[in-house]
C-alpha cells in the first residue's frame, strides 16, 4: 500500500497518474500548500523540505519527481511504463531532470518573481525582468516539448511512460500563466490524447483540474 502526498494542481500529479496507470493500492493525503501546510512541523516529518509529492512505501518516504516516477514503475514492471532499454531509461530520466530542474523553477518564478527577494523587496522593475526573463525560459521549454511530440504520440516515441504524466503538468502550469498553449498544435493533441486515457482522466477530476473544462 502506498501513500501519495499531493496537492490538486501540483507537480505531484504526475506520481499520481503514474501510480493509476500501474494498477497500484494506494491512498492520498492533500497537503494544503495554499495553507502553508507544507511547512507545518507535521508535514516537515514526512518530508523535511517541505514539498510534494511525497511517496510513503511502508514507513519509507521518498521524495523528487525523478525518484518516485521511476521508483513506482520499477515496483509495477508488468505495466511497462519505463523503457526497457538502458538508454532509452536513461534518455527518459534525463528529460524528467530538465522538467525538475529548469522547467519547473522557470514557472515557479513566473508566478512568484517576488520570491528570490525573500523578506526583502526587490522592486517592481527587478519582479518584471524575472518574471519575464521566466517565462521566456518557460515558453521556449513549451516549444520544445510541442516540436519533440510533432512526429510522435507520446514523449518517448510509441511508448507511453511515466515522463508523460510529468509532460502533461507542464502543459496544465502554461495554461495557469495565461501562455497560448493551444497555438502548440503537437502538445495540445498530446494533452487530448493524455484527456482520452481513463486513468489520466480518473486522476484530473480527482484533482479537478481546469484542464477538463478547457478540453
Ligand atoms: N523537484 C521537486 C519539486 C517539488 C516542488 O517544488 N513541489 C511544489 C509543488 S509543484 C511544492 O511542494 N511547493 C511548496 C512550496 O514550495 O512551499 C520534485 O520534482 O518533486
Amino acid at each position: 500500500m502506498y501513500s501519495l502526498y499531493f496537492c490538486p494542481g501540483t507537480c505531484s500529479m504526475a506520481a499520481h497518474i503514474l501510480l493509476e496507470e500501474c494498477g497500484a493500492e494506494y491512498e492520498t493525503i492533500a497537503i494544503a500548500l495554499g495553507k502553508g501546510e507544507q511547512r507545518g512541523e507535521a508535514y516537515r516529518k514526512i518530508n523535511p523540505h517541505g514539498k510534494v509529492p511525497a511517496l510513503d512505501v511502508g514507513g519509507e518516504i521518498i521524495t523528487q519527481n525523478v525518484a518516485i516516477l521511476p521508483y513506482i514503475c520499477r515496483a509495477f514492471p508488468d505495466a511497462n511504463m519505463a523503457p526497457a532499454d538502458s538508454a532509452e531509461l536513461a534518455r527518459c530520466v534525463e528529460t524528467a531532470g530538465w522538467l525538475t530542474s529548469v522547467v519547473h523553477p522557470a514557472f515557479a518564478l513566473a508566478l512568484h518573481p517576488e520570491r528570490p527577494g525573500g523578506e526583502t523587496s526587490l522592486g517592481d522593475d527587478a519582479e518584471k525582468a524575472i518574471e519575464d526573463a521566466a517565462r521566456a525560459t518557460y515558453w521556449a521549454a513549451m516549444e520544445e516539448i510541442d516540436r519533440r511530440l510533432s512526429d510522435q504520440q507520446w514523449m518517448m516515441g510509441d511508448q507511453y511512460t511515466f515522463l508523460d504524466g510529468y509532460a502533461l503538468v507542464f502543459y496544465g502550469w502554461g495554461k495557469r500563466i495565461n501562455m497560448p498553449m493551444e497555438n502548440l498544435k503537437s502538445f495540445t493533441s498530446f494533452k487530448d490524447r493524455m484527456i482520452d486515457r481513463p486513468a489520466v482522466r480518473k486522476i484530473l477530476e480527482k484533482e479537478n483540474s481546469p484542464l477538463l473544462a478547457a478540453a
